[in-house]
């Protein structure tokens, strides 16, 4: 007689999660999630820019009324804003049309950028679809996340125009006025500070110099947040910092051989890319230190020390570090000052008078 099969012991158990994969799940979903989004052709220019280079963490997103330079931009997802007002063609150097425009289409920009923590906003301000359609979607987020406690931090990023463009420089001033009260914090660059940081460089060039200042300040933060680094930076102190800040002042410097530190940190806390009035009155810096693989922890600390010397006690300070491969041998230093006033935005304010910023 046939004997009864003894039960087999196996049984089999669905599909386990390595370790490994655990690891990566978890650290994905304890990163914030980071969006920055250019707007009118300079905010592009840098999102092309952040692309070409690849930025670990963030989408990039594309916001323009003007389809031929969407069309040379490169991003993560482009969105042609005002085609009923513009077909396309640009604003013409309306700030009040590339605000209609920004409303003909909120709700796409708005679904790119509306799962994210940390959401960047970059334009020139100065032109038509810039100035009008970053201040337009920093009023449509502020009204969205109103009393929201899971909020996104909004951060503008912007450059002021050149002198020689007179023309656009009270648009310019009066779009800041608006975006600095409706985001979080501003970060402004100065374009006319930034040339002569540079040395004097001629106007296309100078752009470039905007551009890749604007992207590494994005890029830098972005990738410290999202990303394992030699020293990561923290969502919450970064939101302690920059929420209701008003604007923020930065300033990049570099440098080589046996004093890099020292040399990259002046530079940066005397290169500052916007005047500012009182830095004494500042509520927070953002230091950030990039280097070779051969920067130091000890390096990275000196560059924090040196900087806390030179603000009052009460600032928060906070720092992130990463190693930049591209970076050989030499060091390279970030300074965000957050909560400071800038006389050249004040004068303009009192000038303005009773003038209001119609759409
Ligand atoms: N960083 C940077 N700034 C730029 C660039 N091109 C222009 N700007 C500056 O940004 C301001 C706005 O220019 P654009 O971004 O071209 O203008 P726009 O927002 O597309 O507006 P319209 O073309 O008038 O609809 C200018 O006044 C310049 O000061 C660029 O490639 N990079
Ligand atoms: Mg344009």
């Amino acid at each position: 007689m046939e004997q009864p099969q003894e039960e087999t012991q196996f049984e089999e158990t669905p599909y386990r999660e390595t370790q490994e994969e655990k690891i990566q799940k978890y650290a994905r979903m304890a990163a914030p999630t980071v969006v920055a989004v250019g707007l009118g052709g300079a905010g592009c220019n840098v999102i092309s820019w952040a692309k070409e280079r690849g930025i670990t963490g963030g989408k990039l997103v594309a916001v323009n009324t003007d389809a031929t330079h969407l069309m040379i931009t490169k991003a993560d997802k482009r969105i042609l804003i005002g085609e009923k007002l513009t077909r396309g063609l640009g604003s013409g150097g309306y700030a009040e049309v590339g605000e209609k425009a920004l409303y003909e289409n909120a709700n796409e920009v708005i679904y790119e950028l509306s799962k994210s923590n940390i959401i960047f906003m970059v334009a020139g301000l100065g032109g038509g679809t810039g100035t009008g359609s970053i201040v337009g979607l920093a009023d449509v987020l502020r009204k969205k996340f109103a009393g929201n406690p899971m909020a996104p931090l909004i951060v503008g990023v912007v450059t002021l125009p050149f002198e020689v463009e007179t023309a656009r420089m009270a648009s310019a001033k009066r779009g800041l006025s608006r975006l600095k009260s409706s985001c979080d914090s501003v970060v402004v660059i100065d374009n006319n500070r930034l040339v002569k940081v540079a040395g004097n460089l001629p106007f296309r060039e100078a752009l470039g110099v905007a551009n890749t200042t604007v992207g590494k300040f994005v890029k830098g933060v972005t990738e410290t947040i999202t990303t394992a680094s030699l020293i990561n930076l923290d969502y919450a102190d970064l939101k302690a910092i920059m929420t209701g800040s008003g604007l923020a002042s930065i300033g990049i410097g570099e440098g080589t051989g046996e004093t890099r530190v020292e040399t990259a940190v002046e530079k940066a806390l005397n290169g500052r890319l916007l005047d500012i009035e009182d830095v004494t009155k500042a509520q927070g810096l953002l230091i950030h230190v990039s280097g070779g693989e051969d920067l130091t922890l000890s390096e990275v600390n000196r560059a924090a020390e040196i900087m806390k010397r030179s603000l009052p006690p009460k600032v928060k300070i906070i720092w992130g570090a990463r190693v930049d491969k591209e970076l050989k041998g030499a060091v390279s230093v970030m300074a965000v000052v957050t909560g400071v006033e800038s006389a050249f935005l004040r004068k303009n304010e009192k000038h303005l008078g009773p003038i209001k910023f119609k759409f």
